[in-house]
């Protein structure tokens, strides 16, 4: 069993990341503290109620955690069809089925965007992104990848992983080397952990870089993420707080007496510098995409 406790530590210590996959593994423990409830309804919401603020409160800027964990307790506050215990248990089974699928659309539907060979770079790691460019490397073998090294825990080192392991060639890269290579990339394709309704898109520190740089050099860019990254409350991507993390992680054991070390985790990527969003209802430009997911939750 998974307590919210040991997800939430999981969660803050980057032993579970990515945005998709830290909002299921909160999710899984919801669904695990209402399995194991031997109480009854009033008792139960209570702690879901405790547990969602304990959760969300992890990773403040991953607004897919807020919004998962939000859909998981939903039952607390509707109607609900059977117990509350049972109505979180689908909720929350419903949404971990939701988000794999959404994660293998999103693959398929990027490929079809990139709709070619060409070598795509990519930054961090992102389970939307690594789909995304093996799904093209499956229909276009010679597709080639470059994945950054991302300071300073260096994420990029399980995107080459991973595409490897999908027998993508991959070349890893130093950070300050994507303006550099640029000239060489056909597309860029990064994740998210929040879209802001204007469509800019807060991903991990480093990000707006990339894009820079793909802009000056005409690289089309490309944000792949599930429309429950989407935070309709946030207007640009100035409303979403960025987490800072402890210096020491990037200070890497090294003293720096009187020098102040500041380590941002995510900025954010104005929407006029994205081509394209795409999430598991379709690609479409950044203006649009707060309208497609309100269509989206609709049904
Ligand atoms: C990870 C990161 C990823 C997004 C999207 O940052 O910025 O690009 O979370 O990932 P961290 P996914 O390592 O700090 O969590 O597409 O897997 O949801």
């Amino acid at each position: 069993m998974l307590t919210v406790e040991r997800a939430a530590r999981d969660i803050e210590t980057m032993k579970v990341r990515g945005a998709g996959r830290l909002a299921r593994h909160a999710v899984q423990a919801l669904q695990d503290l209402a399995a194991a409830h031997e109480g009854g309804d009033a008792a139960l919401r209570r702690e879901l109620r405790a547990a969602a603020k304990r959760l969300v409160a992890t990773r403040p800027t991953a607004v897919s955690l807020r919004n998962a964990v939000e859909e998981a307790i939903a039952p607390t506050r509707e109607p609900m069809n059977g117990t509350l215990r049972a109505d979180v248990l689908a909720a929350t089974e419903r949404f971990i089925h939701r988000s794999h699928a959404a994660v293998e659309t999103i693959s398929g539907l990027g490929a079809d965007l990139l709709g070619g060979p060409g070598v795509v770079l990519t930054h961090c790691n992102s389970a939307c992104s690594v789909g995304v460019i093996a799904r093209a490397h499956e229909r276009w073998p010679s597709v080639k990848a470059f994945a950054s090294e991302t300071r300073p825990r260096r994420q990029g080192l399980l995107t080459a992983r991973q595409l490897r392991e999908h027998r993508v060639p991959v070349t890893y890269i130093v950070d300050s080397a994507v303006n550099l290579v640029m000239p060489e990339v056909d597309w860029v394709v990064v994740g998210a952990d929040t879209v802001a309704a204007n469509g800019d898109v807060v991903n991990k520190v480093g990000t707006s870089q990339v894009a820079l740089s793909a802009r000056e050099h005409g690289v089309p860019f490309y944000v792949a993420a599930e429309t429950y990254k989407v935070a309709p409350w946030a207007r640009t991507g100035r409303d979403v707080r960025i987490e800072e993390r402890d210096p020491r992680e990037i200070l890497e054991g090294r003293s720096l007496p009187g020098i102040r070390a500041f380590n941002p985790v995510f900025d954010v990527t104005p929407a006029r510098f994205v081509k394209r969003i795409v999430t598991e209802a379709g690609a479409v430009p950044p203006s649009a995409v707060a309208r497609q997911v309100a269509r989206a939750r609709r049904g």
